[in-house]
């Protein structure tokens, strides 16, 4: 199954046999507080520094979040892709729980975007299934419904296979609905990682869509975040992973080893292209 994604000139292909496409994180007011004050002026230069580093660490797409407590997203999500637009063509990837402030950025950023997110609630898939159809987005479905978060991988398996079924009925080709597993600490709770695993597999395997994750999620409150994401990011591409959202300064490096492990990078072609690059600018 292939997801395109584009920008104005720009096309990236995400393939459910991989290789991995990198959704940059960074984008996001969680633990940058100068993304909140320099938005808050109306400066956009700091998210456009963002935006390029991203790029040169091996985003393929970006996640483009603003929501912080008392902000208008319906203004300020389309006026950061507007700036973003202006110096860079890369496929966006419009995070907001409000379907406004998504539709709002749909109007000014062209392309092909990704919604994140829809889920199993009915209204999120009442409102937001129609806006994906309307601007022809692809959209995340996040497995979890009016009944909260299962622990269950199979029943987070039949949340996937309603929010499918409700997206083909609404118009929307089912290469355009991209599924997120629900990556939450596995310092709150031990079982959490191997539950998203799990349920990475059953999706691959029985639904054969595109998954993506909030793989930084994982490690919140610990340690050691970088090395406990990367082994959860490798783990989870050998189930069924295809675009993580992710930190590519911090995961790309592994992202590029899974793939040459698991035979999807002829003669180490992209992991010496990224070791050797790195070398350079570092
Ligand atoms: N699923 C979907 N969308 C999502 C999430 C998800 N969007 C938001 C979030 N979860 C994913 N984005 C982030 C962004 C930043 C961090 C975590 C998740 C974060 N960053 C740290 C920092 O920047 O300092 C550390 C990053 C690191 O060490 O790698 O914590 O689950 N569909």
């Amino acid at each position: 199954m292939q997801t395109i994604l584009r920008g104005i000139n720009s096309e990236v292909t995400i393939d459910s046999n991989g290789p991995v496409i990198i959704i940059g994180e960074c984008i996001n007011p969680t633990r940058r507080k100068k993304l909140v004050s320099t938005l808050q002026e109306g400066n956009f230069d700091y998210v456009l520094e963002l935006v390029e580093s991203q790029i040169k660490a091996g985003a393929d797409v970006l996640d483009v979040n603003v929501g912080y407590p008392g902000v208008d997203d319906v203004k300020l999500l389309p006026q950061t892709v507007l700036a973003i637009r202006k110096k860079f063509d890369i496929p966006l990837c419009l995070d907001s729980p409000n379907p406004d402030a998504i539709e709002a950025a749909l109007k000014v950023a062209g392309g092909k975007c990704l919604i994140n997110s829809v889920n199993g609630e009915e209204k999120s898939l009442k409102s937001l299934l129609k806006i994906a159809k309307e601007y022809e987005a692809a959209i995340i479905g996040l497995v979890m419904d009016d009944d909260g978060i299962t622990h269950d991988p199979i029943k987070r398996l039949s949340i996937a296979e309603k929010i499918l079924d409700r997206a083909v009925k609404t118009g929307i080709k089912e290469e355009n609905l991209i599924i997120d597993p629900l990556a939450m600490a596995v310092s709150a709770d031990s079982r959490a990682c191997i539950v998203t695993l799990e349920t990475i597999k059953l999706v691959h395997q029985k639904l054969g869509l595109n998954i993506t994750i909030g793989a930084s999620n994982i490690s919140f409150g610990l340690p050691g975040r970088e090395d406990l994401n990367s082994a959860f990011v490798s783990l989870a591409i050998m189930n069924g992973l295809t675009c993580p959202i992710a930190n590519p300064e911090k995961i790309t490096a592994a992202i590029r080893a899974s793939d040459l492990v698991l035979g999807r990078d002829d003669y180490a072609v992209r992991f010496v292209d990224y070791f050797q690059n790195r070398a350079i600018t570092s």
